[in-house]
């Protein structure tokens, strides 16, 4: 009960802000259409992380204008239908991301991407606005109090949301009007890892760095071309801890969840099974979309991962997408997706030309 109190005072301050500006522009709100019949189809979009970027075994060039290599391509002939980028560093302005990709090279690949049907979505792992170490560094458990209103480093962290929205303000289309993007920021909250984490702070506190957020870029700044999804980690979780941090129906747009694989298939298969129906419950119930918004099997050892893994345990609950992490170039076995010649190549055709599975063609 006391939840659901929450909840609506977070809607009510939502609908404040949407009530001068409509919720998303007319790409989002075309975008948003799309996942709702894909959705009503039971498809599954495939993603990958930093897809046309990099590979297992190549890297962009600086002087790369139309952005068509990829793994994933290479091995069944399509894109990924979602894309998946990620912003850290963007906070302190730097000229590459923490994987060592181009901001410009990040935004000319996304809009390549959207130009050609696809999907594109951005995680963010910022660097620690007290400490000053990287996003994994949860030395400190008043990071997130000390960012809040009021707190020592607000105005500090307001200044990288700016720069946040200042770079999501240059996705601009040929007509002058912004390239739709999933938002994915706080992820795996239900973890302790990230300085943000369960851990690391309160309910209220979890809440309010989100609402901030929201607050700041799509109200403030007016960026109606977000769509928010909100992410938290397979371990340990149940229905209970996905909506203990819920932001609030008003301030989110699709309910993802994290999950990869670290034991065996069929471990693997029942917790995503079983996380996946909790978070699709969850999504319904609160009238959202939901994604499985991370997920892989590092390394890709089983040779029919995709169709005897992946497949049965996504098969029955058909999140809108299934984005799989990024493939390293400069780690040999960091990396989630097949490349010409690797184990499961022929077996991850089998799983792109099942139907309901979309890729960007
Ligand atoms: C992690 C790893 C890291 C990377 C981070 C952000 O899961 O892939 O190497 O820096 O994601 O992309």
């Amino acid at each position: 009960m006391k939840r659901i109190l929450y909840c609506t005072a977070i809607v009510a301050l939502a609908c404040a802000c949407s009530a001068q500006n409509q919720r998303f522009d007319k790409n989002a709100s075309a975008l948003v259409k799309k996942f709702e019949d894909l959705a009503a189809q039971g498809k599954i979009m495939y993603g990958h992380q930093d897809d046309l970027l990099y590979g297992h075994s190549w890297k962009v060039s600086l002087e790369e204008q139309e952005y068509t290599k990829s793994d994933v391509k290479d091995v069944c002939g399509s894109w990924p239908a979602v894309y998946g980028l990620d912003l850290g560093g963007i906070e302190l302005l730097k000229e590459k991301n923490l994987d060592n990709n181009y901001f410009s090279q990040i935004r000319e690949s996304a809009l390549k991407h959207y130009a050609r049907g696809g999907v594109v979505t951005f995680s963010w792992h910022p660097r620690n606005p007290l400490t000053g170490g990287d996003a994994w560094d949860v030395s400190s458990k008043e990071v997130v109090a000390s960012i809040l209103k009021g707190g020592s480093r607000h105005d500090f962290f307001m200044g990288w949301l700016k720069n946040v929205a200042d770079y999501f303000e240059t996705f601009t289309l040929d007509d002058g009007s912004l390239c739709p993007l999933i938002f994915r920021p706080w992820h795996e909250h239900t973890g302790s890892w990230f300085w943000w984490g369960e851990d690391l702070c309160t309910v209220e506190q979890y809440k309010a760095l989100w609402e901030m957020t929201y607050n700041y870029l799509s109200c403030e700044r007016g960026l109606k071309n977000l769509i928010w999804s909100y992410s938290p980690g397979a371990g340990g979780l149940t229905a209970e801890r996905i909506g203990e941090r819920y932001p609030g129906n008003g301030i989110v747009d699709i309910v993802g969840l994290d999950c990869y694989q670290y034991s065996s298939a069929g471990d693997f298969i029942a917790e995503l099974q079983h996380t996946l129906s909790l978070v699709k419950d969850f999504a319904f119930t609160n009238g959202k979309l939901f994604a499985l918004t991370e997920a892989g099997c590092e390394g890709l050892p089983q040779a029919d991962w995709w169709t005897s893994t992946l497949y049965p345990a996504i098969a029955e609950s058909r999140p809108l997408y299934v984005l799989t992490w990024r493939n390293a170039c400069d780690n040999p076995c960091h990396f989630y997706a097949p490349y010409p010649g690797q184990a499961s190549a022929a077996d991850f055709v089998a799983f792109t030309e099942k139907d309901e599975i979309v890729m960007c063609k």
